[in-house]
């Protein structure tokens, strides 16, 4: 049985000195960490290594030349960031589920004299409350601001505050610097972003947050390609918020994707679906599977979002198009809306089992501070209590409408066990017998191996793991391609992979 489990290094970050003495401080130097954050014990714990956040690689590369730079991620189960040689400069990501953990390890630098600097989502939503943990913050684009305060730092004239903007062209922006991954800790280093943005503004998403301008911008495709294939990696995932919402931004990328012979994954919205042949291009350039925010299978919920979707009952159809051409759907379900009752897990977890999806994600409804949903919810007096770190959309933080907080808490477990069942794992099989094995290695590898992940994480076997079986599916994507191109008015069967699709 799936276990239930949560092994300390999962759960507890590591421990940080109060005592441990640091040698002096190397000038332009920069240290750059992606905080610990407790795994959710119903999901898969291979998910935090699938691909790393861009968000510091990408900082990264607009270090001046002059400066060295290091990353350090503490999900990689590694132990603490490390302090040889010390950094004069040490730049944190904060999302708000890990903000106590950022805010711990700002203290134990700026202890010991380096300057810290505090960046990413939560800064973003809540720069008030990030403020005395840091010397100074990064509000909003990075990229921009980084070269700009590492000069400040140099100049002894650091600001408390620092504000890049989402609206300059993205197409400026360097390359995220991959080389600084540790290579063999993720199933894959190659997270790809090709577009800022959504052409959706849901109410409960954190492009909602006041504030925050991010206009849909695109990079250009050729940039794209040249990052992919200098990373060598067999396989890509697109992190963008919706890779899918300009069809013929879209459409041009995979063409120009399509001559690397390599697989990849993409969040998309279902209205990508809108266009078989735009799905069709998206196979032929090796998309194996797809990441869809189906939100709700309840339309009235889907209209509280303000999300503009297709109807509900027209999801199924479109999940078939996606099938028919041998993408992968890993389904994300929020539970806990309005219009949500205690059936809702039940009839969410026949659908999926219905419509075959390989993998699905749940998300207990979660109003993140700064957007529409938190302000409703806070107008309301429905709101639990402010803890962050509980904020991680595996805890029900709000008063749910039509049901209790430990209906919706279990309901939410109860459809994890479910879809991870030998069961719903057997009926959600492809229809064509060859693609069940890879089907059924990537649905236990992934998903029934916590007991497993742990030991590959800290030894760091993750890569040698899966690049074997991740090879061996770029190469069926490639003859299923040529199969694909040679007929395109009969769609081909399921192709299955072992690469989970989307994050
Ligand atoms: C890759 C990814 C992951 C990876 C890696 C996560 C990690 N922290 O290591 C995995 C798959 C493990 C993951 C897991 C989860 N994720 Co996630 N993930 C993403 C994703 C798709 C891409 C992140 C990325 O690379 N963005 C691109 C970079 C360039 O943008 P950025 O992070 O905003 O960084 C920029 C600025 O913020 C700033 N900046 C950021 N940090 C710093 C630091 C400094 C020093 C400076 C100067 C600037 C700076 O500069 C950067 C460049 O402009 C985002 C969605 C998205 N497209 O952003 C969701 C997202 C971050 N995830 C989210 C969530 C909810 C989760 C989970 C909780 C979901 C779950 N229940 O499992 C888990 C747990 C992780 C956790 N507790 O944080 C939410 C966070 C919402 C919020 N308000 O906090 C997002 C926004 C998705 C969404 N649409 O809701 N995730
Ligand atoms: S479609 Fe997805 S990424 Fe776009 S606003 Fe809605 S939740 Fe956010």
């Amino acid at each position: 049985m799936f276990p239930t489990h949560l092994p300390h290094a999962m759960r507890i970050a590591p421990r940080l000195d109060p005592t441990q003495q640091v040698g002096p401080i190397t000038p332009r130097r920069a240290l750059l960490i992606n905080p610990f954050y407790a795994k959710d014990q119903h999901a898969s714990f291979g998910k935090h290594v699938l691909t790393p956040t861009l968000a510091l690689t990408s900082v990264a590369a607009s270090t001046p030349g002059d400066w060295e730079i290091s990353y350090w991620d503490e999900n990689l189960l590694q132990g603490p960031p490390p302090t040889e040689p010390f950094p004069q400069v040490v730049g944190i990501t904060v999302h708000l589920t890990f903000a106590t953990r950022a805010y711990e390890l700002a203290a134990w630098y700026r202890q010991r004299g380096a300057k810290v600097i505090l960046g990413g989502l939560h800064v973003l939503s809540c720069p008030d409350e990030a403020a005395p943990h840091a010397d100074a913050l990064a509000i909003g684009d990075g990229v921009q601001v980084w070269p700009e305060i590492l000069r400040d730092v140099e100049a002894d004239r650091l600001q408390p505050e620092y504000r890049g903007d989402y609206r300059r062209p993205y197409r400026d922006d360097p390359s995220p610097r991959r080389d600084l991954l540790p290579r063999r800790s993720f199933l894959t280093t190659s997270s790809l972003i090709a577009t800022r943005g959504c052409h959706n503004r849901c109410g409960f998403c954190y492009l909602a947050t006041e504030g925050l301008h991010m206009p849909y911008l695109v990079r250009d495709v050729e940039q794209i390609v040249d990052e992919f294939r200098a990373d060598g990696q067999p396989y890509g995932v697109f992190v963008d918020n919706n890779l899918g919402s300009r069809p013929d931004y879209l459409r041009r990328l995979c063409r120009a994707l399509r001559p690397l012979e390599k697989i990849w994954s993409a969040a998309v919205t279902i209205d990508v679906t809108d266009d078989p042949d735009l799905v069709r291009e998206m196979a032929l350039a090796g998309c194996t599977g797809v990441f869809v925010g189906f939100e709700s299978l309840e339309n009235d919920n889907i209209v509280a979002a303000h999300k503009k979707s297709p109807l509900t009952e027209d999801y199924a159809r479109r999940v078939a198009v996606l099938h028919r051409n041998g993408i992968q759907v890993n389904g994300s379900f929020v539970l806990g809306f309005d219009h949500d009752r205690p059936d809702v897990f039940e009839k969410t977890a026949q659908w999926i089992e219905v419509n075959r999806l390989e993998c699905a994600t749940f998300h207990i409804l979660t109003p993140y501070p700064g957007t529409p949903l938190f302000a409703q919810m806070e107008a309301e007096g429905r709101l639990l209590h402010k803890d962050w770190s509980r904020y991680d959309t595996a805890h029900v933080v709000f008063q749910p409408r039509h049901m209790t907080v430990e209906e919706l808490a279990e309901g939410y477990a109860w459809c994890y066990r479910r879809l991870f069942s030998h069961r719903s794992i057997w009926r959600r099989r492809p229809r064509d017998f060859r693609a069940v094995p890879p089907y059924l290695a990537m649905s236990y590898l992934y998903k029934r191996s916590n007991l497993f992940w742990r030991l590959l994480i800290e030894r760091r076997w993750t890569a040698s793991a899966w690049r074997p079986l991740v090879e061996l599916t770029r190469r069926r994507h490639l003859r299923f391609r040529a199969l694909l191109a040679a007929d395109a008015e009969s769609p081909c069967e399921p192709l299955g992979t072992v690469v989970s699709p989307g994050v």
